[in-house]
C-alpha cells in the first residue's frame, strides 16, 4: 500500500503510530521522577519531553487542551502550534502526565495522554469541572442518563449487564464534593472505587471492565480530562456523557469566551470528540490497563495503548527501547 492509499479518510493512519513516540517519552521522562514527592517537577519534565516529540510528527498542530493559558502555562498551553508544520492541519488534546500526584506518590494509573482531530473537532472546553458519567461498549444508547439518579443508572446498568446490582462496581474521584453521591451508591448496594486523581483512566477503565473491574464511571473532574476521556471512548466505543460546571458569571463568560453559547449543554463522547480521533496513552505507574514505565539495566518498557475512531483498532504496544540515548 502507498502513502496515499493509506489516508482513506481523515488522518494519516501513519501518524498513529507517531503518536505513541509522544506519549513513550513523556511517560519514561516522568517514571524518572516517580515516588519522589514532587509533583511539579515530574509535571515539567514529561511536558518538555512530550513537546519536543510532538515538534517532531509531520503535522500543523494546534493545542486546545493542554497545559493552561498562555499566560499560565509556558509549555503546550492553549493555542500553542506545534508539530513541524508540514502535514495536516490537527487539534490536538494532551496531558503529558495526567495524575501528577499519583506519579509523586507512585500510586497506580498515572499515564502520559494524548488525543489528535482533524482541525475543529475536538471540544474547546474551558478548564473548569464538568460532570461526567460513562459506561463502555455494547449497551444500548440512553442505558444511563446524566440526569438519572446514581440508583437509576446501576439498576439500569445492572440490569443491561445482567448482573445484579452488587456486581456492579463504580469509579468515583475521592473529594468532600462527592460525599452524597458515595452515600447514593452505597445505598444501592454496588462497589466503588475511590480513586485520589486520574479519572481520565477512571473513564477509560469502563471500556475493559472485564480486565479492569470497573462498570461505569460517575462523578465531577476537569473538563479538560473528560474531552481527553471521550477521545479515547470515540475510539473503542462505550457512551459519555458530560456536562460542564459552570456555577458562576464569570465562569459562563469564560466559556462563552470560547464559544459555548449553552450552558447548561450535555455533551455526549461524539460532541466532545467529532471526525476522524486517534489517542494514545502510556503507563507510568502501574495500573488496571496498562503497566508503568520499567527501567532496566540496559533496557527500558513502556506500555502504550493508541487507538483510531474509523477503524475502532485497538493496539497495545509493549516496547523495549534498547538506544536509551533517545531519552
Ligand atoms: C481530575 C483528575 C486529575 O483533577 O480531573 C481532577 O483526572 C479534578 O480536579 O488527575 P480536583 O482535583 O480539583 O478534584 C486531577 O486530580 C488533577 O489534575
Amino acid at each position: 500500500m502507498n502513502v496515499a492509499q493509506s489516508i482513506v479518510a481523515g488522518l494519516d493512519r501513519i501518524l498513529t503510530m507517531e503518536l505513541v513516540r509522544v506519549t513513550e517519552r513523556a511517560a519514561v521522562a516522568a517514571a524518572r521522577l516517580r515516588g519522589r514527592g514532587d509533583e511539579k517537577a515530574a509535571d515539567q519534565v514529561a511536558v518538555d519531553a512530550m513537546r519536543q516529540e510532538l515538534n517532531r510528527l509531520a503535522i500543523k498542530g494546534t493545542v486546545v487542551i493542554g497545559e493552561g493559558e498562555r499566560d499560565e502555562a509556558p509549555m503546550l498551553y492553549i493555542g500553542e502550534e506545534v508539530g513541524s508544520g508540514k502535514g495536516p492541519a490537527v487539534d490536538i488534546a494532551l496531558d503529558p502526565l495526567e495524575g501528577t500526584t499519583i506519579c509523586a506518590k507512585n500510586l497506580p494509573n498515572a499515564l502520559a495522554v494524548i488525543a489528535i482531530a482533524e482541525k475543529g473537532s475536538l471540544l474547546f472546553a474551558p478548564d473548569v469541572y464538568m460532570d461526567k458519567i460513562a459506561i463502555g461498549p455494547g449497551y444500548a444508547d440512553g442505558v444511563v442518563d446524566i440526569d438519572a439518579s446514581p440508583a437509576e443508572n446501576i439498576a439500569s446498568l445492572a440490569k443491561a449487564k445482567g448482573v445484579p446490582v452488587s456486581e456492579i462496581t463504580t469509579c468515583i474521584l475521592d473529594r468532600p464534593r462527592h460525599g452524597k453521591l458515595i452515600e447514593a451508591v452505597r445505598a444501592t448496594g454496588a462497589a466503588i472505587r475511590l480513586i485520589g486523581d486520574g479519572d481520565v483512566a477512571g473513564v477509560i477503565h469502563t471500556t475493559d471492565p472485564d480486565e479492569t473491574g470497573i462498570d461505569i464511571y460517575l462523578g465531577t473532574g476537569g473538563a479538560p480530562e473528560g474531552v481527553l476521556a471521550a477521545a479515547a471512548l470515540r475510539c473503542t466505543g462505550g457512551q459519555m456523557q458530560g456536562r460542564l460546571i459552570l456555577d458562576t458569571p464569570e465562569k459562563v463568560a469564560r466559556a462563552a469566551k470560547m464559544g459555548i453559547s449553552d450552558p447548561k449543554r450535555i455533551y455526549r463522547t461524539q460532541d466532545m470528540a467529532r471526525g476522524d480521533v486517534l489517542f494514545a496513552a502510556t503507563g507510568v505507574t502501574d495500573g488496571n490497563m496498562l503497566a508503568g514505565v520499567k527501567f532496566g539495566r540496559n533496557s527500558i518498557t513502556t506500555h502504550t495503548i493508541v487507538l483510531r475512531s474509523s477503524s475502532r483498532t485497538v493496539r497495545e504496544i509493549k516496547a523495549r527501547h534498547q538506544d536509551l540515548e533517545k531519552f
